[in-house]
């Protein structure tokens, strides 16, 4: 038996491509995406026997955005195919890729421009040899593309062989405009040739001159097993209690969390991201993916290795998902999840006594790793025993790339990583959404930071400086910004709940010291990654409102965005509160970068505030409990 969370099965989804395909005729229908639709909060909160129903989302003979189909599991019936309009439609698929690669590789005047480059075109192993990576574009169409149409925009890369790092070679200057709808390279734009960069990038290990050999082994071992439990995708550990999935968009999902049966979160996950350049480059200056609605980031799940991917005691969740020929594909080991030592919980040495108490903190790690194109997104949540919660972003994979000579090479906008190859500056903005439910009822937002006191007699030195609070009540006064300099943060709280000190329970987010968006609020960049303008966000829940930068945003330009779902200035005083967290990088391309990134990170801390009376963690086991006597012993 399903919990109405849980992701679907395999025999859900070909239950479900039967019963649309019984229902919907059209032979020409491929797929992008199928997901378990989650029941209305508040029924689900009334009853989990809700009725099973899954969204399939994909591209048939019609020439409008797509299909976006809802299915009943448990009546067995498609229920509605509802037409997406030409602005905003179903994301790209696995099929609009294919055809858009086979599409340039087909277009001659592609081929001479290519050739023109002293590139070999001619023979089928010729054309294996070289790279087309499609891109989203959406924003910046070619004029020539009607709107409503899918554009994309094709680069190329050279590979030695099969196994090449193709991004070492960039065929520069050369870019296919294509009309995915209408079937054709609409244009071909060549900005000159540029000499393809000489150094390999090779970065698997039997291309290395050596492997370190001074590395001992480093094994992570729980002979007693790991300290959670599991019961389908629901998890238990250490008090938290809630439930794992992946959603198509969204990536990772942690559902309904509670910590010692009380709820803190009932959905915490990414809504929206977006990579926007800021080079000048033409191969560059319109890129601005937003990597999970436009790719569907939650359909590129990888599947994780034991020992390499994640290290220790592991259990892992499987997912299915639909392929674009509508059959179910299981993606094994999608979610990792384990316990990690994380050094000292707490710790105090009593210089009296010479008593040192000190306890071990651990935390349960939760991830998932996706691949959207040449880049590695890795999304950890992390659960601490203290309460904390924690997002952690790992960036990885292989940076975007230009070939240069001294005179074309524009080093403020692309600093050189390897001879003849530069890498444009970008950011990363991830939009996180996390729909409250702090202690049950309604939830209130707070602004807090450090205010400097006037010089005054009880300050007279200009040293004193207080915490002040401040009520976001409405949906204008929540959109906020970072300022490191003044230890600002955000306080979700409950006003009926008060704990042992009579203040109402509270978590804080703790931002980190993250940019926001740099591009215009009035450019394509700015309107459809509107969500990067302000770190923090806040709405009153409706159930439809899920997508940062709108729900459909291929093709579109900004529409349905946050600046839209909250241009009613809503009160937000005292409701169910939903919070969009935007955390971002900005990405400098260094040599080290090459030619594959070391693993960058940023993220958010959820830390409660009073949620407790005192530091729950004072029951941990003194594991490392030292005495007297072998304090005196380590000190001699
Ligand atoms: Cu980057």
């Amino acid at each position: 038996m399903h919990h109405p969370l849980d992701p679907l099965s395999a025999a859900e989804i070909e239950a479900a491509i039967l019963h649309f395909r019984a229902g919907h005729s059209d032979q020409q229908a491929f797929f992008c995406s199928i997901e378990r639709l989650e029941p209305a909060k508040h029924l689900l909160k009334k009853s989990e026997q809700c009725p099973r129903s899954v969204k399939l989302t994909g591209i048939d003979s019609q020439s409008d955005g797509g299909f976006e189909a809802e299915i009943d599991l448990t009546a067995g019936a498609l229920k509605s195919v509802n037409r997406l309009a030409l602005g905003a439609q179903v994301a790209y698929g696995i099929a609009d890729l294919g055809l858009a690669i086979q599409l340039t590789k087909s277009c001659q005047e592609w081929l001479d421009r290519v050739a023109a480059r002293g590139i070999a075109t001619t023979t089928k192993a010729d054309l294996e040899l070289i790279q087309v990576d499609p891109w989203p574009a959406g924003g910046y169409a070619h004029p020539d593309i009607p709107d409503g149409h899918r554009a994309l925009r094709c680069i190329a890369f050279l590979k030695k062989d099969a196994t090449d790092n193709g991004y070492a070679r960039p065929i520069h200057g050369l870019i296919a405009h294509l009309d995915v709808t209408a079937g054709k390279v609409v244009h071909v734009e060549d900005t000159g040739v540029i000499p393809i960069p000489p150094s390999s990038g090779r970065f698997d290990s039997a291309h290395q001159e050596k492997t370190r050999t001074d590395l001992k082994t480093l094994d992570i071992t729980q002979p007693e097993g790991a300290s959670f439990t599991t019961e389908g995708y629901r998890v238990k550990w250490q008090g938290y209690d809630l439930r794992v999935s992946i959603h198509p968009v969204h990536g990772l999902v942690l559902h309904q969390m509670s910590l010692q049966g009380r709820p803190v979160l009932y959905r915490a996950a990414l809504s929206e991201m977006i990579v926007p350049y800021g080079d000048a480059d033409n191969m560059h200056s319109w890129k601005h993916v937003l990597d999970a609605s436009e790719y569907n980031m939650g359909t590129l799940a990888n599947s994780l290795k034991l020992g390499c991917d994640c290290l220790g005691e592991i259990h892992y969740f499987d997912i299915h998902q639909v392929t674009w020929d509508g059959k179910a594909r299981t993606v094994e080991n999608a979610i990792c999840m384990h316990e990690e030592d994380y050094g000292i919980q707490w710790k105090h040495y009593d210089l009296m006594t010479q008593v040192s108490e000190v306890r071990r903190s651990r935390r349960l790690v939760i991830s998932s790793i996706f691949t959207v194109g040449n880049y590695d997104y890795g999304f950890y949540w992390y659960l601490y025993l203290d309460g904390t919660i924690q997002m952690e972003i790992k960036l990885t994979g292989i940076v975007g790339v230009s070939a240069v000579t001294p005179e074309t090479h524009n080093a403020a906008q692309a600093p050189m990583i390897a001879d003849g190859l530069a890498s444009p500056v970008h950011q990363h903005l991830f939009c996180f959404r996390l729909d409250w439910e702090l202690d049950g009822g309604n939830n209130s937002l707070y602004e807090n930071e450090i205010e400097v006191m006037p010089l005054g007699e009880n300050n007279p030195d200009g040293t004193q400086f207080c915490s002040v609070s401040r009520h976001l009540a409405d949906e204008h006064s929540a959109k906020r910004n970072i300022a490191p300099q003044t230890s600002r943060h955000w306080k979700v709280t409950n006003p009926e709940k008060l704990n042992g000190l009579g203040v109402p329970v509270a978590y804080k987010l703790l931002p980190a010291a993250s940019p926001s968006l740099f591009a215009r609020p009035d450019s394509q960049v700015g309107r459809r990654g509107a969500f990067g303008l302000h770190h923090l966000w806040a709405t009153p829940y409706t159930e439809e409102e899920q997508g940062a930068a709108g729900q459909h945003t291929v093709m579109h330009h900004g529409e349905g965005g946050l600046p839209e779902l909250t241009k009613n200035n809503r009160d937000i005083s005292h409701c169910d509160l939903v919070m969009w967290h935007t955390v971002a990088l900005t990405h400098v391309p260094r040599p080290e970068d090459w030619p594959v990134m070391p693993v960058e990170y940023t993220g958010f801390h959820l830390i409660p505030v009073g949620f407790f009376d005192r530091n729950p963690t004072l029951d941990l086991p003194t594991q490392c409990h030292s005495t007297k006597q072998e304090s005196q012993k380590s000190d001699s």
